[in-house]
């Protein structure tokens, strides 16, 4: 058997455990995009295409073996800015504080992106994760950079300290023959955003707290603190797959010693 496909079983295996075991496991989404999947959070229906609300126009997301991995993966299929866009999570609607976590596999230059707390059109926040043309991590709010089908130079969110709430360099070599897999994640306390990204061969453990690195990016920000729905996006970024996408709700790994701690310690040791 493929290394990484007992590991997948493993963690599914682990989830699920977690969630018959602990009324207190905050796991509330999870799509690994396999069929019939047992993994699957809150079941296999999260992993059906026609399922998500795909706001990106013209945007065509298809079911396909994932280029490394040798499991199922979500596939974007269509290029160009004007396809750019949002993937909404069925199901996800209210998410306020907690983590949202992606591996992504690119065969295009262009980007990934988590969105959350999206309340509306223009009320939220989206986390881009670059490849080649854009080197960085990039957080920014929908009002100024979360219209459809536009890249996002045409908004003017790249390289402008005026539009953004942050841009750092991922200082990573990323191919995109569909050759290099990387893992992102947000993490949301409060006002408090940070965002880890990494090659997923660089990360011992993917379900660890803080993955065992230091974030990218840690700032505050105050303008969107209602909950809202949780979703991915991208940026021109065709032939270009996310898989292992997983949603916990609430303040988790904040305080060592609050009950959320717990609750994630024992889901990475079980
Ligand atoms: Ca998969
Ligand atoms: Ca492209």
């Amino acid at each position: 058997m493929h290394p990484s496909r007992t590991w997948r079983s493993y963690v599914g295996v682990a989830l699920v455990a977690l969630l018959t075991t602990t009324a207190s496991a905050q796991i509330s989404f999870l799509a690994d995009f396999e069929d019939a999947s047992k993994a699957a959070i809150p079941g296999p229906e999260v992993n059906d295409m026609a399922n998500w609300d795909v706001t990106a126009p013209g945007q065509v997301l298809a079911l396909e073996a994932h280029p490394t991995n040798g499991t199922q993966a979500m596939k974007i299929t269509v290029e160009g800015c004007g396809t750019s866009g949002n993937f909404m999570m069925p199901g996800v609607d209210s998410f306020k504080d907690g983590i949202i976590q992606c591996e992504m596999n690119a065969g295009d230059d262009d980007s990934f992106g988590v969105v959350f707390r999206r309340a509306s059109d223009v009320e939220g926040y989206l986390v881009f994760f670059g490849t080649i043309e854009t080197p960085a991590v990039i957080v920014a709010d929908l009002f100024t950079c979360g219209a459809q089908g536009q890249c996002f130079d045409q908004l003017s969110c790249e390289n402008n300290d005026n539009n953004t709430l942050a841009q750092e360099p991922h200082g990573m070599v990323i191919g995109i023959g569909n050759n290099t897999d990387t893992i992102g994640r947000v993490q949301v306390d409060g006002n408090r955003i940070r965002v880890w990204y990494a090659l997923v061969e660089d990360v011992a453990d993917p379900m660890a707290d803080n993955l065992s690195i230091p974030p990218l990016v840690d700032i505050t920000d105050d303008q969107f603190s209602k909950a809202g729905a949780v979703g991915l996006w991208h940026e021109s970024m065709a032939n270009s797959y996310y898989d292992n996408v997983w949603v916990a709700e609430g303040g988790l790994a904040v305080d060592p010693s609050s009950k959320a701690a717990v609750t994630w310690g024992s889901l990475k040791t079980r």
